[in-house]
């Protein structure tokens, strides 16, 4: 198949595949687990030096594309696998494509390493290895770009659009719900974003979130 995504369903690989999945795009999932050193192998490093998934590998007709970064990885999929037709997830006019592009890269520099510090913290890990601390810390730093969220979408609402680039579900509501989710074991602070939790629930109900977070 000319599509391979390398990775595992509960990673960040779960970002490309949902997208996708979403545009029933055909792929091949090459499992790949982050623990264990199958990030390490000579032949994963020459795909991706970083020795992280996700990798996307995309056999063309002028060459293989190899990409990395899984905003990188969902966002290629949406513009190079997907029509810009207005009905799917790939952004369909100029304003779509910025507020995707800048979504994405404001939840990777402003929400994700926080998000993922409240995961671990007060969920992921085993019980006797979290540090509540440090999850409380993180939330009183997420108040802030939870806020600027909260602001966009109550905007977006006012103008009777349901997500974060459009009046339908694209690209920039996976990248940014792929990594809000992590948030969700704070449920009291995301009981003070009333738009965010209505629109994260409906992000995370699509059927092809949690068929890209059960792959293997
Ligand atoms: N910024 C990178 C981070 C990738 C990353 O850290 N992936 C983790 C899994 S979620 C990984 O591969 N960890 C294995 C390792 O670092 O050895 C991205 O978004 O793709």
């Amino acid at each position: 198949m000319k599509l391979k995504i390398y990775g595992t369903g509960a990673s960040r690989a779960a970002r490309p595949v949902w997208a996708a999945l979403e545009l029933g795009v055909p792929f091949e999932h090459i499992a790949t687990p982050y623990q264990g050193g199958a990030t390490r192998t000579p032949a994963f490093l020459a795909l991706n030096p970083n020795g992280h998934i996700p990798v996307v590998v995309d056999e063309r007709a002028e060459g293989t594309v190899i990409v990395w970064e899984s905003m990188a990885c969902a966002l290629y999929i949406a513009r190079v696998h997907g029509h810009a037709d207005g009905a799917s997830i790939t952004p369909a006019t100029p304003r779509e494509e910025a507020e995707a592009l800048r979504w994405s890269f404001w939840t990777v520099s402003e929400l994700e390493k926080d998000a993922l510090t409240v995961l671990m913290h007060r969920m992921a890990m085993p019980e006797d290895q979290r540090k509540p601390e440090l999850a409380d810390q993180a939330e009183s730093r997420l108040k802030v770009p939870l806020a600027v969220l909260e602001k966009h979408l109550q905007a977006q609402n006012a103008k009777g659009e349901a997500y974060l680039a459009a009046n339908r579900f694209t690209v920039a509501d996976v990248c940014v719900a792929s990594v809000a989710g992590w948030i969700r074991p704070a449920a009291a602070l995301l009981a003070h974003s009333p738009a965010v939790s209505a629109w994260l629930k409906v992000c995370l109900d699509r059927p092809a979130q949690s068929q890209a977070r059960a792959m293997k």
